[in-house]
């Protein structure tokens, strides 16, 4: 196999924020600008200005170490992320309005596949590049970028193009600069956007590639390269990327298995077969953050008041309502050393609301419930008739539903479900061996971790009964929506194929309009004087929103004509019996007695 081959046809865009911590803080106090400046969190520097890092402040130094290097170094607490956590979001916001192909890794990092949008454009003007475009710099220079016939040289260029005016978007919306590598795949695009930070771009020449991975100047340069594979490789006597070049496959494969083997080989060449990743929400959304030994119960509780202050800010801005929350413990034990545990279960959906424009909200007393709820959990876990010694504590809130479009639309009404049905133990990241709880934790809290396994059936156990979200599974119009395949595939607006819409995903419970209406859904049935057609299903029709019971009780006032199909459901897209045997395609049929 020539490793060095590799076609050329993707283009892909690596954004990184140039000193992210430091630059909001910047951003924040604009007299920070002059000095030189570090991001402190414990007793770490996480990150500095440029100004800093010319005076020796490295990422990730000891305070100690770099007041010595700098003893003029101005630190700011950076322990709270709020503000890097709501640019880090802007930024895939604004990469979002170009491509959906936006991936996000970790907090300041975005891969963009742009090879779509390239070809549009390249397409559409018919043209070279123009005088006026910015490109940036090209690695080694423009001659080896043309020295490829497969067209990638304007593709790239085009690419490049497409950056700079991501960038330009970027700091005029938010203030921040970044640096972007542009190349055909993402571990050449992380890589050559290093090579003109701060504020600046850099396009790979392809034919130069294995030129440029054999030039870093060490294996840990390459992303996937940690400590661990370092050592290994060591022992093997790999010890640059030229090592691993020629080192024998087979013994990759012995040490590292055959896909990691195959992966060392081909990154030491430069080639990267990963496609950009299109990230989601996150699965769960938590922090958890290290304390002095904590051996009283109150201390506990105020601890746990501080974190789900800072967590609850997270889910509003998220946007989804939780259903489910987890506590983290670490406990020391004599002579057992320290050990996490943790337990969930199922929250009332009661908690949170939606305003009329859609923004998540928090009802009253949703706090002091939740605390009830995370103090009973510890509980569980801690057994307070001995003494017990915390060194850690986390909140997360997993389970989420989504609401697309709007409280009261439809598709809210159908809502996902298929995520609560699934997943029955949250992502949160444990630090494992990064070292600085509280931000490592957040920012990558939907990534997969040792957590303690808590059974569903256990979550269910725990679950308030007085409050709690009735299952999915037992309401009839979902039993039934899902039976007669009726989609709400609100991503994709895809009717026309169902096999991609998602019937899983379809739910309906009636608790979910609790927040708008249905302490008066009952009213609009009496108040109207509707004649309810016979076979439609009372209960079922008042547990539906307001908005959908206006339009069936107008749609029954005036019988609409076959094509005159509802707004709402519209977009739902026809089934295929529908279709087929051209019958009236209303949400009407969906709750007729008969077909239950
Ligand atoms: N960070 C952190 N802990 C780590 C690594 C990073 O808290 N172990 C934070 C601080 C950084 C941010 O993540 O500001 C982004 O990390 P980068 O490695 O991209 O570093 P910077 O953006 O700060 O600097 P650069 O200009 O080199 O990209
Ligand atoms: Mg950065
Ligand atoms: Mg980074």
């Amino acid at each position: 196999m020539d490793f060095t081959d590799e076609c050329h046809e993707r283009v892909v865009i690596h954004i990184d924020i140039d000193y992210f911590y430091a630059q909001v803080e910047e951003i924040r106090c604009a007299e920070y600008r002059q000095k030189p400046l570090g991001v402190q969190q414990k007793n770490i520097v996480v990150t500095s200005n440029y100004i800093a890092r010319e005076y020796g402040v490295t990422k990730l130094m000891l305070v100690e170490d770099a007041l010595a290097a700098c003893p003029s170094l101005v630190l700011v607490n950076g322990e709270d992320l709020t503000n890097y956590r709501r640019m880090s979001s802007q930024i895939y916001d604004i990469l979002q309005r170009y491509t959906p192909t936006v991936e996000k890794l970790g907090f300041d990092e975005n891969f963009i596949d742009v090879t779509k949008l390239v070809e549009d454009e390249l397409r559409l003007n018919d043209t070279q590049i123009m005088e006026s475009d910015t490109i940036g710099s090209v690695h080694p220079d423009n001659k080896s970028l043309s020295m490829c016939y497969c067209g990638c040289a304007n593709r790239l260029k085009q690419g490049a193009v497409i950056a700079e005016r991501m960038r330009n978007e970027i700091f005029r919306e938010t203030g921040l600069t970044t640096s972007a590598g542009i190349a055909h795949n993402k571990l050449l695009a992380k890589l050559c956007g290093g090579i003109n930070k701060p504020n600046g771009q850099t396009v790979l020449a392809p034919v130069c590639a294995v030129t440029f991975v054999t030039s870093l100047e060490s294996l840990r340069k390459i992303p996937g390269i940690g400590e661990k594979t370092e050592e290994t490789l060591i022992k093997l006597k790999i010890t640059s990327i030229r090592d691993l070049q020629e080192c024998d496959k087979e013994l990759l494969i012995q040490n590292f298995g055959s896909d990691m083997g195959m992966r060392l080989k081909e990154i030491s060449y430069g080639r990267d077969k990963s496609i950009v990743k299109q990230t989601g929400k996150p699965k769960s959304i938590g922090l958890e953050d290290s304390c002095k030994p904590l051996s009283l119960r109150t201390d506990v509780e105020e601890k746990f008041k501080l974190l789900l202050c800072r967590l609850m800010n997270q889910v509003i801005e998220d946007g989804r309502v939780p259903i489910c929350i987890k506590i983290i413990v670490r406990k020391q034990e004599k002579g057992k050393g320290s050990h996490r545990e943790t337990k969930q279960m199922n929250i009332p959906t009661s908690l949170f609301k939606l305003s009329r424009n859609g923004h998540l909200e928090v009802t009253i007393g949703a706090n002091e419930k939740l605390i009830k709820i995370i103090m009973r959990l510890f509980d569980r876990l801690v057994d307070l008739s001995q003494s017990f010694n915390i060194t850690l504590l986390g909140l997360a809130f997993s389970k989420f539903q989504e609401r697309k479009t709007g409280a009261s639309s439809i598709a809210n009404f159908l809502m996902k479900k298929a995520n609560v049905e699934v997943q029955s133990v949250t992502n949160l990241c444990c630090a494992g061996d990064l070292s600085m709880d509280t931000s490592l934790a957040e920012t990558v809290s939907d990534m997969d971790c040792d957590t303690e396994a808590v059974a569903d059936n256990e979550a269910e156990d725990l679950v308030e009964n007085s409050d709690a979200e009735p299952s999915p599974k037992k309401t009839c119009l979902g039993v039934i929506i899902s039976k007669r395949r009726c989609f709400a595939d609100t991503d994709s607006n895809d009717t026309s194929s169902p096999s991609k819409l998602r019937v899983a995903e379809l739910r309906l419970s009636s608790r979910e309009s609790d927040t708008e209406s249905s302490s008066s859904n009952q009213l609009i049935l009496d108040d109207s004087n509707v004649n309810i057609p016979p076979g439609v299903d009372k209960a079922v029709f008042t547990s539906l929103p307001i908005e959908v019971q206006k339009e069936l009780i107008e749609s029954w006032r005036t019988p609409a004509p076959q094509s005159n199909v509802p707004t709402f459901i519209k977009h739902l897209g026809p089934t295929k019996a529908a279709l087929t045997k051209n019958k009236q395609n209303t949400l009407h049929r969906y709750f007729l007695k008969s077909h239950k």
